[in-house]
């Protein structure tokens, strides 16, 4: 286990929240185990809503051109995220920094989520920098996934705990949702997927009421564009801190997630969910969706509804089976839950490097 080094995220929001979702979580996540976290983002502006509250251990700073770099105390750890490309005067004060101490580089490209075969094989390996100058350096692929031989999924020590502790009634109240004990509470959080109105009438035809909490921004405008259905009560939520997002999933009978970061989540609640992915114009995200169903091993009526609610299939959406449901996501959270953490498995992977094979 490494101990208190200093780590650069560079973080560049590309659209949506997931960027900066997961790069703030994990940040948290290291500075929770003794880290010093330097974030670098371009667009900071969705952590007004999603963290209000500053971290111990974590310097959120502006990816500005050039970066303010006076000053800074030398870092040892620097993550890409997402490919984002490191700017070049920050990789000539890095290498410098490196030098001076002559403790060794640790340059890691985090990639994107995926249950895909290819990610382990690719986990781990080693990228040369040719050019620039980072020359001679060597970046390492970190990705995150389901499995073992991947960089695993985020999640906190205590989140048990917290779930443990959490008292659904109460957090309703404190939002305003008033709800009947019978109500079945269902969170919406998508783009626009062409099966919103069919959702929106599953919904209102099931035998128990059903309140649909939809949350801010795209989901909102999704739902505001489709007729009002009798009988489904709607509420809007404003943005939520992550914690408390988090607090929405725990709540709900049935969540609609999207994208990476609340797809794990949605895992760790243990509730029935259903995943709208990122959508890919080379079709990508329909193996992406594939090798995840087949990992939670899905039953038949889940998998058909993820391809309708993905646009991926255009027969209705099949009836809503929530006990199926809810054992297939419990299984899949008691597996995922044997396994180590991304944020434990970064820093014994950062541990592990051999010192040679990437010193400036
Ligand atoms: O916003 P997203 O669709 O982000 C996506 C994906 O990450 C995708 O892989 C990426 O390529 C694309 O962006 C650019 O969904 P995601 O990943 O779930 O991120 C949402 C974050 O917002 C997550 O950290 C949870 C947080 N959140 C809140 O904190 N409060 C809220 O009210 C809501 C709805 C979300």
């Amino acid at each position: 286990m490494t101990s208190g080094q200093r780590w650069d995220i560079f973080c560049r929001v590309i659209d949506n929240y997931g960027d900066i979702g997961v790069c703030w979580r994990l940040a948290r996540q290291l500075a929770g185990r003794g880290q010093a976290v330097r974030l670098w983002v371009d667009d900071a502006s969705a952590l007004r809503w999603m963290a209000p509250q500053d971290c111990p251990g974590v310097e959120v700073h502006p990816w500005t051109q050039p970066l303010a770099l006076e000053a800074l105390k030398p870092g040892e750890v620097l993550v890409e995220a997402f490919g984002c490309e490191i700017p070049s005067e920050f990789l000539t004060h890095y290498v410098g920094w490196r030098q001076a101490d002559g403790r060794p580089a640790a340059w890691i490209n985090l990639e994107y989520l995926s249950a895909e075969t290819y990610v382990e094989r690719n986990h781990g390996l080693p990228s040369p920098v040719m050019s620039g100058p980072g020359r001679g350096l060597v970046k390492h692929f970190f990705y995150p996934g389901f499995t073992g031989r991947t960089g695993g999924l985020l999640r906190e020590p205590d989140l048990p705990q917290r779930q443990a502790d959490f008292d659904p009634a109460a957090w309703l109240d404190r939002q305003g949702i008033g709800a009947s004990p019978e109500t079945q509470l269902v969170s919406l959080f998508c783009y626009e997927p062409t099966a919103l109105p069919g959702l929106l009438d599953l919904l209102a035809q099931q035998a128990a009421p059903v309140q649909l909490l939809v949350t801010a921004g795209r989901a909102t405008a999704a739902v505001r564009a489709c007729a009002p259905r009798p009988g489904l009560a709607l509420h809007y939520l404003p943005h939520l801190t992550q914690d408390d997002y988090d607090h929405l999933l725990w709540a709900c009978n049935l969540n609609f997630v999207r994208g990476e970061d609340s797809l794990v989540r949605a895992l760790w609640s243990g509730r029935p969910f259903v995943w709208h992915i990122y959508p890919q114009h080379d079709e990508a995200h329909r193996f992406k969706l594939e090798a995840f169903l087949d990992h939670i091993e899905a039953p038949a009526s889940l998998r058909d509804l993820h391809r309708t609610w993905n646009g991926l299939d255009t027969r209705p959406l099949p009836a809503l089976d929530l006990p199926a449901w809810s054992n297939t996501i419990a299984q899949a959270r008691e597996r995922l839950l044997a396994q180590s953490d991304l944020g434990s498995r970064l820093l014994e992977f950062v541990a592990g490097r051999p010192a040679d094979a990437d010193s400036p």
